[in-house]
């Protein structure tokens, strides 16, 4: 079993896996009213993989005997000005997440609790694959700004997502 201490910081983290799928729900849902189509849909698959780190955490916790107690999930932002103001927004998150897995990561090493590092490896593979998909769109959107054709392409880019 994890100590009270690790249980409540994957509780802690769960609770951040939920709130990340609802603020990526809630962008989704306001890229669908501007018909930002293809961002509405990455959008969405974003959010089902947020929910998909949270129900990984929660089997961990599961076959550690260890006791999951969700926490409440803010609501989240509605409106998110220009395009790149809401993937700079999603970059930002993702980083904090990272941050928090980090920290994760940290207090199993002081705890000498090695297999749930081993199972933290995961997500920090994991944070490093979404940190560099969301700076990609970010990155994109900066140097070429949001003209008509660069709109054009990205969200076509974006609606291929599987
Ligand atoms: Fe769960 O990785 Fe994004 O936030």
């Amino acid at each position: 079993m994890l100590t009270t201490s690790m249980q409540k910081a994957i509780n802690n983290q769960i609770n951040d896996e939920f709130n990340a799928a609802y603020l990526y729900l809630s962008m989704s849902a306001y890229c669908e009213s501007i018909s930002m189509l293809g961002f509405a849909s990455w959008l969405r698959k974003q959010s089902e993989e947020e929910v998909g780190h949270a129900m990984k955490l929660i089997s961990y916790m599961n076959d550690q005997f260890s006791r999951v107690v969700l926490q409440q999930i803010y609501e989240p932002e509605k409106t998110f000005g220009s395009l790149t103001d809401m993937m700079e927004q999603a970059l930002l998150h993702e980083q904090e997440i990272s941050d928090a897995i980090y920290l994760l990561y940290g207090q199993a090493g002081e705890e000498e609790d090695c297999t749930t590092q081993n199972f933290l490896d995961w997500f920090i593979e994991e944070q490093l694959e979404e940190e560099k998909t969301v700076g990609d769109v970010v990155e994109q959107l900066r140097i070429y700004g949001e003209t008509k054709s660069v709109l054009y392409e990205i969200n076509k880019e974006l609606g291929q997502r599987e």
